[in-house]
């Protein structure tokens, strides 16, 4: 019996659904992510501290960090340079990843905007009118057809390489846009910032680690302010800007007499038509004629995120949960599009009833069934794929369905928009209960599961002792999910809030963590920092907020700390980046960049320390805008009890 089959479930997640089926993996014998972790230990100690690089055919190479093996690859780059290398690719990956997201949303904005799609339409044309007023497109007396061709063509611009600044990036405030001017980081075009960090990162090319960092900062930008905030707007605008709704969240959302869809992934586009679908009254009467009651769909992932926060389909669980929703033999159809979707689903998925669909052709699965999203026949598509999940339920061996919980409530749904029509359409009382102590500041929690970390207790611990002291937390991706799951995402988790905050959320009807979407959705965060920074008429490094990724894995999630912290957010990280083999990389991120864009990162991977990091963080800034401020010896860690 390996460790890994002796080791606790409860040292593997703090979720109880995802305790019970652990145990039925192992009962049957299935392979999950921990298993696998635990079959690569030790990791490469190189990798580890990122001072492996196989840039080229001269390599592969690698950096001695104790000094006694070779100090430079045959290139002769050392490991200041391998390591920002390194670096600046991963933040290309990640920026590329959400940008190229945002430019199949687009593509398919444009098409619809054209009139050459089915199943899709502009919902939110108060958002479409608004966003072409921001960014000077004619409004009056025009089409909504015409506005949205122009808003279309406008936004592929940014893509490419014709403008000197992103168009959103004069959303950010006035002094922040200077400083990104002065140091040379406004980011351009979205492609061409990631096409230039690959192009400096060849052999040869940038051997400054500065130099690379900071074109590291504005590839990122390129993707916050960029691609991600298009991917944002035209969701909204297509599907819906969310407002809140209250849903259900872990695998106690499967219903055993049902059939069960997951839609898994990070784009709407495909799981919106699928939403339509599972209504088609053929498809429901179909699937009553095989035995089931009816059609459920469920969400994992960021995919989930999107749905949860403008349709309220209910949520199965986080990055964590895809091979375990599996195993619980209820599930007819995994329904796939792209990013986080680990490899290892078609095995599981194999050992059930259960099938893989996957629909991007930039993203096949072997193993899967593949059906080709075409806008165009968008509805088509959608019927075909529910259809297969309903067929599949004829398969299910109703002997191995073993659902674990019941669901948990969760209010999700906070866009910027949402927010403050809560708040009465302007930030004036959040920022006034700031001002008064009221609420300490705000921390956008954020990121993956990482298996690394017993899964979700960096999520939730971290949120329950920011929220305890005042501190309004704000979710997306899989924290949120974490969260939810954990109950803290309710009106009723007002009570686990400081007294401050708990009047507050009393007050509005709101839960003290905010559902704000998935991880392209980070950029409502930066318009509402940037709402309150405007406001107030100071940068946003200046406000008493803060980042954190207790539990991330992603090249995604390296991107976004990377834009929040070039946006004057200092952000905390939870699982070490592959950077502590350059002193010179390591130093610049946690210490140097606080003076260059007025934010740092912070690696802590304790949530509890982490907590009183991020509470001296915010006070700080507190005590520097000259508001009430806790004095910093008082902010200490809960003593464990026994
Ligand atoms: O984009 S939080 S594990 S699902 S990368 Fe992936 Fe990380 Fe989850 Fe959403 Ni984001
Ligand atoms: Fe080695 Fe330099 Fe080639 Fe990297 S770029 S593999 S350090 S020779």
């Amino acid at each position: 019996m390996s460790t890994m089959q002796r080791r606790d479930p409860r040292t593997m997640s703090i979720a109880s659904d995802a305790q019970q089926m652990i145990e039925v993996a192992r009962s049957e014998g299935i392979e999950t992510v921990w298993d696998r972790l635990e079959a690569q230990q030790p990791q490469c100690g190189f990798c580890v501290l990122g001072v492996s690089c196989r840039n080229c055919a001269m390599g592969p190479c690698r950096v001695d960090p104790f000094g006694a093996g070779p100090q430079k690859g045959v290139c002769g780059a050392g490991a200041d340079v391998i390591v920002a290398r390194n670096l600046g690719r991963t933040i290309a990956a990640g920026s590329s990843s959400h940008s190229d997201h945002g430019r199949d949303i687009l593509e398919v904005f444009a098409a619809t905007a054209h009139g050459e799609t089915t199943g899709y339409r502009i919902q939110d044309v108060g958002k479409l009118t608004r966003l072409a007023a921001e960014l000077g497109i004619p409004t009056e007396d025009r089409t909504t057809t015409q506005v949205a061709v122009d808003l279309a063509d406008r936004l592929m611009d940014d893509f490419g390489t014709r403008r000197a600044s992103l168009s959103f990036v004069e959303r950010s405030p006035k002094p922040r846009q200077e400083l990104w001017d002065r140091l040379g980081v406004t980011p351009r075009g979205i492609d061409r910032e990631n096409v230039e960090m690959l192009h400096r990162t060849h052999m040869g090319v940038d051997n400054d680690p500065v130099n690379i960092l900071l074109h590291g900062l504005r590839t990122s930008l390129a993707d916050g302010w960029g691609g991600s905030m298009i991917a944002t707007e035209l969701s909204d605008i297509m599907f819906g800007t969310p407002s809140p709704v209250m849903s259900t969240v872990n695998l106690g959302t499967l219903k055993p007499g049902w059939v069960n869809i997951a839609l898994h992934g990070h784009n709407p586009m495909l799981s919106d038509v699928i939403v339509q679908a599972a209504e088609d009254p053929a498809l429901v009467d179909r699937a009553r004629e095989l035995g089931a009651e009816g059609i459920n769909l469920v969400g994992l992932c960021c995919t989930g995120n999107e749905l949860l926060m403008r349709r309220g389909v209910p949520m199965a669980g986080n990055h964590l949960m895809q091979e375990l929703a599996i195993m619980t033999g209820a599930l007819e159809a995994m329904v796939v599009d792209y990013q986080c979707i680990m490899p290892s689903v078609t095995d599981v998925a194999r050992c059930y009833h259960t099938v893989v669909i996957s629909t991007a052709d930039k993203a096949r699965f072997p193993g899967a069934v593949h059906v080709s999203f075409d806008p165009g026949r968008g509805l088509e598509i959608g019927r075909d794929i529910v259809s297969r999940g309903v067929e599949a339920f004829a398969n299910r061996n109703p002997d191995r369905v073993r659902i674990p919980d019941e669901p948990v409530e969760i209010m999700a749904g906070f866009s910027v928009e949402a927010i403050l029509g809560a708040l009465g359409g302007t930030p004036a009382p959040l920022v006034e209960a700031i001002a008064d102590g009221r609420i300490r500041g705000a921390v956008g929690v954020v990121g993956c599961n990482n298996p690394k970390i017993t899964q979700d207790y960096g999520h939730v611990t971290l949120t329950r002792r920011l929220i305890e002291n005042d501190i309004l937390v704000l979710v997306t991706g899989c924290a949120a999910v974490a969260n939810g799951k954990a109950g803290q995402m309710v009106p009723a988790a007002a009570s686990l809030a400081g007294p401050g905050l708990r009047a507050t959320c009393e007050a509005l009807g709101i839960p003290p963590v905010l559902h704000m979407g998935s991880c392209v959705d980070n950029t409502r965060i930066l318009v509402l920092a940037a709402a309150l920074a405007d406001h107030l008429g100071v940068d946003m490094s200046q406000l008493p907020l803060a980042g954190a990724a207790p539990e991330w894995y992603s090249e995604k999630a390296v991107a976004i700390g990377a834009y929040v912290v070039a946006s004057g957010i200092t952000t905390v990280l939870g699982v070490d980046p592959p950077i502590l083999g350059s002193a010179a990389v390591t130093g610049l991120l946690t210490s140097g960049l606080d003076d260059v864009v007025g934010a740092k990162f912070a690696v802590e991977a304790d949530p509890e320390k982490a907590a009183v990091l991020i509470r001296r963080h915010i006070e700080g800034k507190r005590a520097a805008l000259g508001l009430p401020a806790h004095d910093l010896d008082q902010i200490r860690e809960p003593v464990a009890t026994a």
